[in-house]
């Protein structure tokens, strides 16, 4: 049985304010995608999604979309995207684009509409509430805000839910014309011949019609995550069944942000809902060899074992970067044996593969509501003052270092980190399991995580095996394991017999001794 592509593929996200400019000026756009394709090709990845492009007027830097079948001029035309994807397809990289369905900009004009009259026929298109101007319907919180998820519409005397900025109103996908509409939608990147879509907050479009409150214990979590409901199911359903009726092994990948294996798990339903979920536990686990080794046995039972394909993805566009949390390079380094390594589909985020930090913003540059500027600073792409942009100063500040932390300077070093991913992206496509094959812990000592790869899917040793293993801890560690190194996290020792050690967060790929 051949699998679908996306099994063995390893994403790369695309923030495009931040990626590089098509011609000088301080915000990336689809141009400067393009023309950086050669990179995403010397890395070695095979797709690529891009974060929010459409128009929009940018409270939530792109989230909140008042046209979704259309590009923002900030970002080029219709015209720049089909030949961004024309340009992908010509490299074999695929191409997702971001769905938003949970939530419209207000300056859309099926809000506009909405708001304008309790009569008007978009009006049960969002979701509305009676009561008094003093008292919510309930006690959702909102994210970035920490405040109410409902905002009093003056005009019409009503409620509306937004679980994020009041400038992102909910839609009511209760209604059966905004799930025509939202597929309308789906079907129109999709006849443009986009290979999926990351879906952003999936699990936050079905809503509980009796809006309960939530629980006491958890009141301050923004309500984005927590919803949970049976409703979200079916409609998740009716997007796959959209999906699947096009050729060629579409994929929907879901942000699903429930902080639990257990729950993202069910999104993935019976086979017939996402492909494919971001599990954002893993991502917000510390550098800790017991609690790794939780995680990784947790997505294993609750994912794994239900038939489904995991993902795997250290950072984004809403979080610090691993690089960042992590603190060191040399964990940065080690990190990238978790991603490439274990069972599942890798998601990289760009700018993680030049080891960049989060950037360091003062209080006069913060723009963004969730503060999360830091992750998103701009790529660095040459050691010019300017680095790559065409002018001294982009849309935030650069990550630290950028004179020597820039892709040009780190492609021309083969010691550097954006190396070690290349080696071990190419490590990857050249070893069936890696790609596809099983996955078997090694006992190894506390500080060291450990797993055997193997070319059997159900988990017998082979001859074309893999193993991995990380060493978390302070100290250097005997590992019981045995085989040639393939790929070093320090290029140590690649080509020669494993020497048995391994230093603290350092990491090692083995191909084992027969
Ligand atoms: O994120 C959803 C989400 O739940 C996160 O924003 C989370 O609440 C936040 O990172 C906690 O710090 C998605 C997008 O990835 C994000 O960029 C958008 O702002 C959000 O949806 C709304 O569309």
């Amino acid at each position: 049985m051949t699998s679908p592509w996306w099994q063995s593929a390893v994403f790369y996200q695309v923030y495009p304010r931040s990626f590089a400019p098509g011609s000088p000026g301080p915000t990336g756009d689809l141009a400067g995608i393009e023309q950086h394709l050669d990179h995403l090709g010397w890395l070695g990845v095979d797709a690529m999604w891009i974060s929010p492009f459409y128009p929009s007027p940018q409270a939530d830097f792109g989230y909140d979309i008042s046209d979704f079948c259309d590009v923002d001029p900030q970002f080029g035309d219709l015209g720049t995207f089909d030949k961004l994807l024309a340009a992908c397809h010509a490299r074999d990289i695929k191409l997702l684009v971001d769905f938003v369905p949970n939530h419209t900009s207000d300056r859309h004009p099926w809000f506009q509409a909405a708001r304008s009259s309790r009569d008007d026929p978009h009006r049960d298109w969002y979701i509305w509430r009676d009561g008094s101007p003093d008292t919510p319907p309930n006690n959702w919180v909102a994210a970035f805000t920490n405040e109410s998820a409902w905002t009093w519409d003056d005009r019409t005397g009503q409620w509306y839910l937004h679980q994020f900025l009041p400038a992102q109103p909910d839609l009511n996908w209760a209604n059966p014309e905004v799930v025509e509409a939202m597929h309308g939608v789906m079907r129109f990147w999709l006849d443009r011949g986009v290979d999926g879509f990351r879906i952003d907050v999936v699990h936050g479009i079905g809503k509980d019609p009796a809006l309960p409150d939530d629980p006491p214990e958890l009141a301050g979590i923004p309500h984005s995550a927590l919803n949970d409901t049976p409703q979200t199911h079916e409609l998740i359903r009716g997007m796959r069944r959209l999906v699947d009726a096009y050729p060629g092994d579409r994929v929907i990948l879901g942000e699903v942000y429930l902080l639990s294996t257990e729950l993202v798990a069910q999104y993935y339903g019976a086979g017939d809902e996402l492909h494919l979920a971001f599990n954002f536990p893993p991502l917000l686990t510390p550098w800790e060899a017991p609690r790794w080794r939780k995680r990784i046995a947790s997505t294993r039972r609750n994912i794994d074992d239900r038939g489904a394909w995991p993902t795997w993805v250290l950072s984004n566009h809403d979080n610090a970067r691993h690089r960042t949390r992590y603190g060191t390079e040399d964990r940065a380094r080690a990190a990238v044996f978790l991603l490439l390594g274990l069972r599942g589909s890798p998601v990289l985020y760009a700018g993680e593969e030049l080891g960049l930090e989060d950037a360091v913003i003062p209080p006069e540059r913060v723009v963004d509501p969730g503060g999360r500027d830091g992750c998103r600073a701009p790529i660095p792409w040459t050691p010019a003052p300017d680095h790559g942009w065409g002018v001294d100063d982009a849309w935030l500040p650069w990550p630290p270092d950028p004179r020597a932390r820039n892709a040009e300077t780190l492609l021309a070093d083969e010691r550097s980190i954006a190396h070690l991913y290349r080696r071990l992206l190419a490590a990857r496509k050249a070893s069936p399991a890696l790609q596809l094959g099983g996955a078997v812990p090694i006992e190894a000592p506390g500080d060291v995580i450990a797993w055997r790869r193997t070319a059997d899917p159900a988990g017998q040793a082979g001859p074309d095996d893999r193993i991995v293993a990380i060493n978390m801890g302070p100290a250097p560690a005997a590992v019981p394991i045995a085989g040639t190194v393939l790929v070093a996290s320090d290029g140590t020792g690649e080509d020669q017999a494993f020497a048995g050690t391994l230093a603290p967060d350092h990491a090692v790929l083995l191909a084992p001794d027969a």
